[in-house]
């Protein structure tokens, strides 16, 4: 997608980093395992998140995978995420450690955070791209809550964000069944933004983030937060909550030169994050 520096093969990190103008691109780097999350790719990709987020001059993230997988959820091999607590596998202490942050992190990430799910997605694979403002898929990727499969429920924000995307009845069918569900119906049934053609993926996804990364990020940021926030809340809590947020943001730089912008006819520059 952009200028990754080459390292080789046996030497490559699960995690590669690469920037393009204002647009950072965070690569699951583990294709032989369908990029499945390990303790070291947590290691790198937590951090990597919080570097995208703490640096003021990057404006939108991508997430992708490498090879034909975007990510297969937790790696059931890597020793290191086997904690026990002397009554079998913690598996909690595992979501708690690694999940719960990374879902967290992506989800109040300063600026827009687009998946780009070049293949299958699944278990908390699955989830940490739906974690993501848009989700961008390839026609020949899937999406799979294999959670079920494996005697667990849906984790990486599975069971708040599938009802909310689907509605109760998708959900519950999605994760009790562990189906596979082609790209084109999760962008049909509004699990997803978009399914385009294989070969437009990364052209469609780097311009939408070049796009992205050119708006207000704060304004954006804050869109993610009061949709979020919205859901629970009857009416007119939320136009309360919209009013308070409003007012915020109708006093910062990029409102002033939003405006300014559109009166004088000319692109608008944002600068605030
Ligand atoms: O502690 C905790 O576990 C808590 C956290 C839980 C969060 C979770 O994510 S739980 C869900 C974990 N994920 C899964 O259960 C998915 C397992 N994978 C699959 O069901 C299939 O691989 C796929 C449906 C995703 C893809 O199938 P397919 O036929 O395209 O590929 P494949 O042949 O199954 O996989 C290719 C290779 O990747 C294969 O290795 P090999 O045989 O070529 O050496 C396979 O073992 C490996 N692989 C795929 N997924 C995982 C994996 N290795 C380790 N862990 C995986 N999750």
């Amino acid at each position: 997608m952009s200028q990754t520096t080459a390292t080789p093969a046996a030497a490559e990190p699960p995690l590669l980093v690469a920037r393009e103008g204002a647009v950072t691109t965070l690569t699951l780097n583990r294709p032989a395992s369908l990029n499945s999350f390990t303790a070291a790719m947590h290691a790198l990709l937590l951090p990597a998140l919080q570097a995208a987020a703490d640096d003021a001059s990057v404006r939108a993230v991508v997430i992708t995978g490498a090879g034909r997988g975007f990510c297969a959820g937790q790696d059931l091999a890597d020793p290191a995420m086997a904690a026990r607590d002397g009554e079998g596998a913690d598996v909690g202490a595992v979501v708690e450690r690694f999940y719960k942050p990374l879902a967290e992190r992506v989800r109040t990430m300063p600026v827009p955070v687009i998946a780009a799910v070049n293949g299958v997605a699944a278990g908390a694979g699955a989830n940490f791209a739906l974690c993501c403002d848009f989700v961008v898929a390839a026609r020949s990727a899937s999406f799979i809550q294999a959670f079920s499969k494996i005697g667990l429920i849906p984790d990486c924000g599975g069971t708040w964000l599938l009802p909310r995307l689907v509605g109760r009845a998708r959900a519950i069918g999605l994760a009790m069944t562990g189906d596979k569900l082609p790209a084109e119906e999760a962008e049909r049934i509004g699990l997803i933004w978009k399914c385009v053609d294989d070969a437009q993926l990364g052209e469609t996804v780097m311009a939408l983030a070049t796009r992205l990364a050119a708006m207000s990020s704060k304004a954006l940021a804050e869109t993610r937060l009061a949709i979020d926030a919205a859901l629970p809340l009857d009416f007119a809590t939320a136009l309360g909550r919209e009013a308070e947020v409003q007012g915020r943001l109708g006093r910062g730089a990029d409102f002033a030169e939003g405006v300014a912008a559109f009166l004088a006819k000319r692109p608008a520059v944002f600068k605030d994050r």
